[in-house]
C-alpha cells in the first residue's frame, strides 16, 4: 500500500519529494523531456491535479507517464471530474480551513460511484489552506478563506480535528505559486502536536525551502511552479 510507503519513510525519517504536473500547463509532446528530468531528480512521487482541469487530458497525461516513470502516481483532484482510473492513488481531500460543505463533503459523495469503478487506494487528507500573502486559485475556485498565517495554533487545531476525524494524511498548502509559503513555525507546531504524516506544498521554489519545510517536520514536500518554470530546478548542484 502506497500510504504504509509514506508512513514508514516517516517513522524511518526519510523525506519525500512529490513533482506536482497540472495537466492544464502540460504540453503532452514535451512530456518524454520532462518524464527524463523527473526520473533523474529526487522525486519520489508525482502528484496530477489542479484546481480546474479538464479530465479527458489526465487520462492521457497518466498513460504516458506510465511508460517513462516508476514512481507512484497520485491524483491531487480540484474535484470528482479529475479522476483516472489511471494513477495509483488518489489524495481523497477535505478542505478542512474551508466552511464550503462543497469541498467538506458534496464533491467526496459524488466521487465515490466513479471510484467504486476504479483500484485508486483512496488516502483521506485533511487540506488546509494557509494565508500566502495573494489570492490563490484554491481560494477563487473554493471560495473559502483560507487559515491566517500568523495563528499556527489555529492550524495546529484545524490539523488535529481532521486527525481525529480520520485523515491519514494532513497538507498545508500555501497554494500553488503563493508569494509566501506556509511558514516555517507553523509546520513545526503542526508536525510536533499531530500523529499523521504532514504534506506542505505551495510557493516552495529554492532548496532551501523545500529543506527548512523537511526540518520544520514537513514528511513531503510539494513541487508544482518551481519546476513548471525550470525543468531543471532539481538539477540543484549546477545553481549558483
Ligand atoms: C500546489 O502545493 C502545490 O497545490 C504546489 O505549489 O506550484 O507553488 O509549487 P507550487
Amino acid at each position: 500500500m502506497l500510504y504504509n510507503q509514506i508512513l514508514s519513510a516517516k517513522n524511518n525519517n526519510q523525506k519525500l519529494l512529490a513533482v506536482l504536473l497540472d495537466p492544464d500547463k502540460i504540453v503532452l509532446d514535451e512530456l518524454a523531456v520532462l518524464a527524463d528530468k523527473i526520473n533523474n531528480s529526487p522525486a519520489t512521487h508525482v502528484f496530477v491535479g489542479g484546481s480546474i482541469v479538464e479530465a479527458n487530458i489526465i487520462d492521457e497525461l497518466i498513460v504516458r507517464l506510465k511508460h517513462k516513470i516508476e514512481l507512484p502516481i497520485f491524483l491531487f483532484p480540484g474535484n470528482p471530474s479529475q479522476i483516472s482510473d489511471k494513477a495509483d492513488a488518489i489524495l481523497f481531500l477535505t478542505l478542512l480551513s474551508g466552511r464550503n460543505p462543497d469541498y467538506l463533503i458534496e464533491h467526496q459523495v459524488n466521487a465515490v460511484p466513479v471510484l467504486k469503478k476504479t483500484k485508486l487506494e483512496v488516502i483521506s487528507t485533511g487540506y488546509i489552506l494557509i494565508e500566502s500573502g495573494t489570492q490563490t486559485a484554491v481560494e477563487r475556485v473554493s471560495k473559502t478563506n483560507p487559515l491566517d498565517r500568523e495563528d499556527p495554533d489555529y492550524a495546529v487545531q484545524t490539523a488535529l480535528a481532521g486527525e481525529f476525524i480520520g485523515n491519514k494524511l494532513v497538507y498545508l498548502e500555501a497554494g500553488s505559486g503563493a508569494k509566501n509559503a506556509v511558514p516555517l513555525e507553523m509546520i513545526r507546531k503542526v508536525s510536533d502536536n499531530i500523529q499523521v504524516p504532514v504534506i506542505v506544498g505551495g510557493g516552495i521554489r529554492t532548496k532551501k525551502a523545500i529543506d527548512d519545510a523537511y526540518d520544520s517536520g514537513a514528511d513531503l514536500v510539494v513541487i508544482g511552479t518551481a519546476f513548471e518554470n525550470d525543468p531543471d530546478f532539481f538539477n540543484f548542484s549546477s545553481h549558483a
